[in-house]
């Protein structure tokens, strides 16, 4: 443990980038605290069987899991609950479940769903994460026929939709909920906004955010969202 706190991550993780974007949203130090994909359990020992991540541990021993719970609990500890407040907290309530349902499970076809675009990303994947030298090599070639052939292709099937039009029909029912305010939560972004956010932002370290910078509305929102980045 050391004198901040740490938020354990996967770089490339979407929860990973929610609770990241929450943090600078607040404007809070804290360490970042990168795990290696094939360590995780290790890694995270303390974290009492979650083994998943992000994981937050307090500078007092607290642990925190689970992005979403992490996120209203780091919000009312440390930002005097500002991102969940709000005038109507059914509708609060029920778009961050759609926020959560919705945007996570767009993640994977957008990035695993063609045979080339597994493979971009599996290889760009294999840079980003602190895997060991030979578990590097050995995820670039053997993690993108598990991620595009188990994994993506049923998603996309059952789906019915390329990934990009997936996003571009997300991103309209979310744009069109938004109305004419800036944000979701009006003038300044609150707790949805951010998690919305955490879920697109995840997609940018990768050639496929290009289909959803297509977006004129969803990016124009995602942008004044980014701006409000304390770092
Ligand atoms: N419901 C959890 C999901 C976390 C999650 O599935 N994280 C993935 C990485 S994106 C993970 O750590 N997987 C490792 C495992 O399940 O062994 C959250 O919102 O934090």
């Amino acid at each position: 443990m050391g004198n901040k706190p740490e938020l354990f991550i996967l770089h490339t993780c979407p929860f990973s980038w929610k609770l990241r974007s929450l943090l600078q949203h607040i404007g809070l130090d804290y360490e970042e605290v990168q795990v290696n994909p094939l360590r995780i359990k290790k890694q995270l020992a303390f974290s009492d069987g979650w083994n998943k991540v992000p994981v937050w541990r307090d500078t007092d021993g607290t642990v925190l899991v689970d992005s979403t719970p992490m996120m209203k609990e780091l919000d009312a500890k440390y930002n005097s609950g500002k991102l969940m407040k709000s005038g109507d907290e059914a509708r609060r309530d029920e778009w961050l479940e759609w926020v959560d349902e919705h945007f996570k499970r767009a993640t994977i076809p957008i990035l695993y769903g063609g045979l080339f675009s597994a493979l971009k990303t599996t290889t760009r994947v294999s840079k980003l994460e602190k895997f060991g030298f030979f578990s590097k090599r050995m995820y670039a070639w053997a993690g993108f026929p598990i991620m595009w052939g188990i994994i993506a292709r049923s998603r996309v099937k059952k789906d019915g939709r390329k990934p990009k039009q997936l996003w571009h029909d997300l991103l309209n029912e979310w744009c069109e909920e938004i109305g004419a305010v800036d944000f979701f939560g009006g003038n300044s972004p609150n707790m949805v906004d951010i998690a919305a956010f955490g879920y697109m932002r995840s997609i940018s370290p990768f050639s496929q955010f290009s289909q959803l910078q297509d977006h004129e509305k969803g990016m124009a929102w995602y942008n004044r969202v980014e701006a409000t980045l304390k770092v």
